[in-house]
């Protein structure tokens, strides 16, 4: 058979007689039918995966609208231009909601919580050193939150409206900034110690003492001195949740910016091991870190921010399980104009109530360590992960010439979401505030 049609000459050349043809036809038809249906189904089911990752974007709460910011105070007493330490949230007079403390170079005050907008100052006491570091702990328990800070703690008067609080020293051997300090059980007994660092000081836990009301030296444990050392420089890295159980042995470990500390018999001990994050900047290697079983698959992982320094990253590092982890670092994806500034605030939480754990961050407000291209902003990096595909959106979420510096979570007004506390760490001549220190709180406008 002769033919030029390239189509016929395919289909003849299978089958080679009229009947052939017809089946051919038909089959050929049946085929093409199948085929479109199959293109069709392609694209249905790619529509879907579209319209799937589109309703996950849809359901993204998390906006500028979301936030209203409110000074907690635009001005405090005496002259400072740096040294805004010592923020703590906890509920000081026992009225069923919290409060704020933040310092300037020589006093320490707390904030009670009158209603939003409303926030009444009050004096904690004075302070010896000027220092960044402090947890609240109820140190003497007697049911009144206490504040720890570098070498001394502040105990709680029951009247801290009328009355400051009591001073009393726990360590003299401290003369300069600690600037992480964490409450955790070190030694495994269930009940918390205290962990403290600074980069001229060391690495120690103290045990609280029965007697605690007293000035005395606690019994203190070094954990490392190699945060001093000239060519390490550690000037922070577990401050406000990088202690926690990474190795799944039972007992607390530590993060530091570029390694953890496995803890050996019972805080006694400890080992070495390196993780793949930490950036040096002008005060050495500097990060905030945050503990948590981020992928859900049974072991700790960290979220960890630089800190300290311009180009400040933020990434989740997941943990390989085992009894000795090794950790793969993620970074979160950025897609807001300029460079960031130092990311000195971290907290891991809920941040939409839509049942995952968000990521929170700002630039500090500070004149030496600035964002470039772009005002000092607080960002939030959205938890938009799909099953075991761990995903994170950046989102802005205050961006009016306010940074903030280890800013605090909690709820402040009680109406079910989490609202944000912070303070400035470095005046800013051309901040909202026109250069003046300020407490600021970002009401979460969700509920
Ligand atoms: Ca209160
Ligand atoms: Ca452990
Ligand atoms: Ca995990
Ligand atoms: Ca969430």
């Amino acid at each position: 058979m002769k033919c030029t049609n390239s189509k016929l000459k395919c289909e003849s050349a299978f089958f080679p007689n009229k009947s052939g043809n017809l089946i051919a036809r038909h089959l050929f038809s049946r085929i093409k039918a199948l085929n479109n249906k199959l293109i069709l189904i392609l694209i249905s089911l790619s529509f879907l995966s579209t319209s799937c990752m589109q309703d996950k974007h849809a359901k993204s709460k998390i906006n500028a609208s979301m936030f209203q910011h409110h000074y907690i105070t635009q001005d405090l007493p005496g002259e400072a231009w740096s040294g805004y330490g010592c923020p703590t949230l906890a509920d000081f007079d026992n009225d069923g909601d919290l409060d704020y403390s933040f310092s300037e170079k020589k006093n320490l005050y707390w904030f009670e919580n009158t209603g939003i907008t409303g926030w009444e100052m009050h004096d904690v006491g004075a302070l010896s050193i000027t220092t960044l570091g402090a947890n609240v702990m109820d140190v003497n328990k007697d049911g009144w939150p206490d504040i720890v800070i570098g070498g001394y703690w502040f105990s709680n008067s029951k009247e801290p409206s009328t009355e400051k609080f009591t001073k009393y020293q726990y360590d003299d051997r401290i003369k300069s900034e600690i600037h992480d300090i964490v409450i955790k059980d070190i030694d495994g007994d269930g009940i918390n110690d205290i962990l403290v660092l600074g980069d001229k000081e060391g690495l120690f836990w103290y045990k609280v003492p029965e007697n605690a009301c007293r000035n005395n030296n606690w019994e203190r444990t070094i954990i490392t001195l190699d945060v001093l050392k000239e060519n390490e420089h550690i000037h922070a890295g577990f401050f406000p949740n990088g202690v926690g159980d990474l190795d799944g042995d039972g007992d607390n470990d530590i993060v530091l910016p570029d390694r953890w500390l496995e803890n050996n018999s019972n805080g006694l001990e400890w080992k070495k091991h390196q993780l793949p994050f930490g950036k040096r900047g002008r005060y050495g290697l500097s990060s905030r870190s945050w503990i948590i079983d981020l992928d859900k698959d049974g072991d700790q992982d960290i979220v960890m921010t630089d800190c300290d320094q311009q180009a400040s990253r933020i990434a989740w590092l997941e943990s390989s399980g085992g009894a000795t982890p090794t950790f793969i670092t993620h970074f979160l994806p950025m897609s807001a104009l300029g460079i960031r500034g130092s990311f000195h605030t971290l907290f891991v939480g809920d941040m939409d109530n839509d049942g995952d754990k968000d990521i929170l961050t700002c630039d500090q407000e500070d004149d030496s360590l600035l964002p470039e291209g772009a005002n000092p902003r607080w960002y939030i990096w959205e938890n938009v992960s799909e099953g075991t595909h761990i995903r994170f959106v950046e989102k802005v979420i205050l961006d009016m010439k306010l940074g903030g510096h280890d800013a605090l979570v909690g709820d402040a007004d009680g109406d079910g979401d989490l609202d944000i506390f912070s303070k400035v760490w470095h005046l800013w001549t051309e901040s909202a505030n026109n250069g003046v220190e300020h407490g600021d709180y970002i009401e979460n406008l969700l509920k």
